[in-house]
């Protein structure tokens, strides 16, 4: 439309720069290819692919194309006796699958096929007594494992079955002094662990507990001379940091501080035209995970035509909306 035509041109995007058909179609058909290399490489952490390439549709308006019926009876069979979910039927549940299947019940609004509080025990149980929560029962501790768990339990509305006072100290423990945090106290600053602890803190109420000139100026420094952000300084860059970065910079309310075109110029650059799918740099091959974090990436910078992303939870604002407002 001539109004959506000038909101475009306003942005510096011409109409149709992102491939919003062909990006559809090609996580449509990820899913129908079983056998291809994407495929394989995919089969132990297919819920994780569900809820990336769920997601994505949504955030394209094009989640009315999946079969929800057949998703959620898929989902419900990779659910473990103890509670949690694994990546696929038949395979060990682990937190990490357990939030994936979790966000999927919830973009397809079918959070109410759950044991809910089975599951919130199940998440419960992985907290140590440090605060700090291990991925599953063998205890491997990151604190992206902290802010899945509270994540997931803020979701369900459950977040009293945990000592949240303990898995907020514990991540504020992973704070280093440039302002960013790391996968345990001491570990070296990463984007994406960022994104992690920012998340968890904000989810808790608790964003007081970071400087956030400080880490904002780390976040921006990010960003390369082609426009894309890298996850850590002298990296590459690569189209999942525009969502591990600016999500984390939306928080704590300094992305004004990027070149927010320069940003989607690169994502941008980093589609398969012809194909459908987003890689990690220009000229890569595509895949379902970077086509997600590209999507949310373009979402957190109000792209022209895509639903908003809430930059805490990783779900569709409408979706969180729901679960938090009714409908
Ligand atoms: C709901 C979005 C969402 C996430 C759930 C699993 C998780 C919580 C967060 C993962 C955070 C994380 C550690 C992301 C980084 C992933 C990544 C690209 C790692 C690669 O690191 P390196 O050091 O690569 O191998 P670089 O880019 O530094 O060369
Ligand atoms: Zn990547």
């Amino acid at each position: 439309s001539i109004i959506c035509f000038l909101v475009c041109s306003l942005k510096g995007f011409t109409m149709g720069e992102l491939e919003v058909e062909k990006h559809a179609q090609y996580i449509l058909s990820v899913e129908k290819r079983k056998d291809d290399f994407e495929s394989v490489v995919m089969e132990h952490l297919r819920m994780n692919g569900a809820y990336w390439g769920l997601t994505t549709l949504d955030l394209l308006g094009k989640l009315e194309t999946v079969d929800k019926d057949e998703i959620v009876s898929w989902v419900m069979s990779c659910q473990h006796e103890s509670g949690g979910f694994g990546g696929n039927v038949g395979h060990d549940p682990h937190i990490l699958y357990t939030l994936s299947a979790v966000q999927v019940l919830a973009l397809l609004d079918k959070l109410d096929v759950l044991d809910i509080d089975k599951l919130a025990n199940y998440i419960a149980s992985l907290q140590n007594e440090d605060g700090s929560f291990s991925g599953d029962m063998w205890g491997e501790v990151d604190t992206r494992f902290s802010y899945i768990a509270i994540c997931c339990l803020s979701l369900l509305h459950r977040i009293d079955k945990i000592n949240v006072e303990k898995a907020v100290n514990y991540v504020v423990s992973c704070k280093n002094l440039d302002g960013g945090f790391g996968s345990i106290p001491g570990g070296e600053s990463h984007a994406g662990q960022i994104f992690c602890c920012v998340g968890a803190l904000a989810i808790t109420g608790s964003l007081h507990h970071v400087d956030k000139d400080l880490l904002g100026w780390w976040l921006c420094e990010r960003q390369v001379k082609s426009g894309g952000l890298n996850g850590r300084p002298e990296k590459l860059p690569d189209v999942c940091y525009s969502w591990w970065v600016l999500s984390s910079l939306i928080m704590i309310d300094r992305v004004h501080w990027i070149n927010k075109e320069k940003v989607a110029r690169f994502i941008l650059d980093c589609q398969d035209k012809e194909n459908g799918g987003i890689s990690d740099r220009p000229d890569d091959a595509v895949d379902v995970f970077h086509t997600y974090f590209g999507v949310a990436g373009l979402s957190l910078l109000e792209y022209p035509g895509l639903k908003a992303i809430d930059p805490a939870y990783a779900l569709p604002v409408h979706v969180v909306n729901r679960i938090f407002f009714g409908r």
